[in-house]
């Protein structure tokens, strides 16, 4: 299942607008339409009950909740507020030479060993390269955040192995989490500053400002590493469209957003009834989790013209891979700017990319992930 969920989303969407599912309780959405719906109606489906299978009404949770995950408005919406403002636009246009300057250095070193492993060498390296910097935090303990964040996808799943093996270490990696969110830890340049900067406006609490900095190292590492594993993986197995990508670079950002249409690096998100409601007919009471699988609504053939094929001739927008409504992912324009730096380098000295060897998935209860991805490249 892990392996492949395709089949089991097509029988999903297949199954009805709203399939039950005995084993976990739960309603599940497959298709587009009511997975739409109810990502955008926060009044009836609430996020703090838990976004994984967890009800926070009834367990209490691994850690203390996102204030901006696992919360509705109105708390929800200045912890929002001062993230979009520290992601927005202006910072962004101040980091886009840096970036693809540093894409190039990296693209540059690596691509001239000609096989590599696209997983550990550019879809892991070029985030962490960037991002923790950006963030502001030390040099240290940086190998702790795909850990902890492997850790947090799996907690929003069931109870399985992947998370019993996670449980071990979660420990001392939040512990290394929540260290690096404290003002002192952290760089006055970067977004962790800017955080705390917003509580001195009292825009946030102070007691809010280092849950807020969790949040950037939280969803931060792993979606990214897994977006851009996505269109490389798309690329390598895509020649044409690699051509395609060559021939109009601008194409790059398209390129991130239909990958994650088609490969949906978060597949799953719940949400929690705050009432007796319905969804396409069906009876929902109060208290009830509903699981959307985005990967499924994401190549739901009542939404997308040949789901399954990845095209950069179409256009993506609209998928639900950063969500949708008022929790949509608030760091996809960082996402799409690392994503294209890369891109635009590769772009600009590989003329073609393929598979250099069978392609190993990483298991993870929300991601769809790589483990590793040989990639062989000709050099322009
Ligand atoms: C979207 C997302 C995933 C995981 C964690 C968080 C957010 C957070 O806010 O901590």
């Amino acid at each position: 299942m892990l392996e492949d969920p395709l089949p089991f989303q097509g029988q999903l969407r297949e199954t009805g607008p709203v399939v039950r599912l005995s084993a976990h309780d739960v309603y599940a959405l497959g298709r587009y339409e009511q997975v739409h719906a109810v990502l955008r109606n926060w009044q009836s489906f609430q996020s703090a009950a838990g976004v994984g299978l967890s009800n926070f009404r009834y367990e209490k949770p691994w850690r203390p909740p996102s204030l901006l995950l696992e919360a509705d408005p109105p708390h929800h919406d200045a912890p929002r507020a001062v993230l979009e403002k520290v992601l927005g636009p202006r910072a962004l246009r101040k980091l886009h030479g840096a970036w693809f300057a540093d894409a190039e250095n990296l693209v540059e070193a690596v691509v001239a060993q000609r096989e590599f492993d696209a997983i550990t060498q550019l879809a892991q390296a070029f985030p962490l390269r960037v991002f923790p910097d950006t963030v502001g935090i030390p040099k240290s303990g940086r190998e702790n955040l795909l850990p902890y964040g492997d850790h947090l996808f799996n907690a929003f799943g069931p109870r399985n192995d992947l998370f019993t093996r996670g449980d071990a270490s979660i420990g001392e990696l939040s512990a290394w989490v929540n260290a690096q969110c404290a003002r002192e830890v952290l760089d006055e340049n970067g977004f962790g500053a800017a955080i705390w900067a917003a509580a001195d406006r009292g825009d946030i609490t102070y007691e809010q400002a280092p849950l807020v900095v969790r949040s950037l190292l939280s969803a931060g590492v792993d979606t990214t590493v897994h977006g851009i594993a996505a269109v490389l993986y798309a690329f390598a197995t895509h020649p044409e469209q690699w051509s395609r990508l060559r021939a109009a670079p601008h194409l790059a950002r398209v390129a991130f957003d239909e990958a994650v249409r088609w490969e949906s690096p978060v597949q799953t998100f719940f949400r929690t009834a705050t009432r007796d409601t319905e969804v396409a007919g069906v009876p929902v009471r109060e208290g009830e989790k509903v699981l959307m699988f985005l990967g499924a609504a994401n190549r739901d053939p009542r939404r997308w013209h040949d789901a399954d094929v990845f095209d950069l001739d179409r256009d993506p927008s609209g998928h639900v891979g950063f969500g949708m409504g008022l929790h949509q992912c608030v760091g996809q324009h960082v996402a799409r700017l690392e994503a294209s730096a890369l891109l635009s380098a590769l772009a600009k000295r590989v003329e073609r990319i393929e598979l250099a060897g069978p392609a190993k998935r990483h298991h993870n209860n929300t991601l769809r992930a790589w483990e590793s991805l040989p990639i062989r490249v000709r050099l322009v």
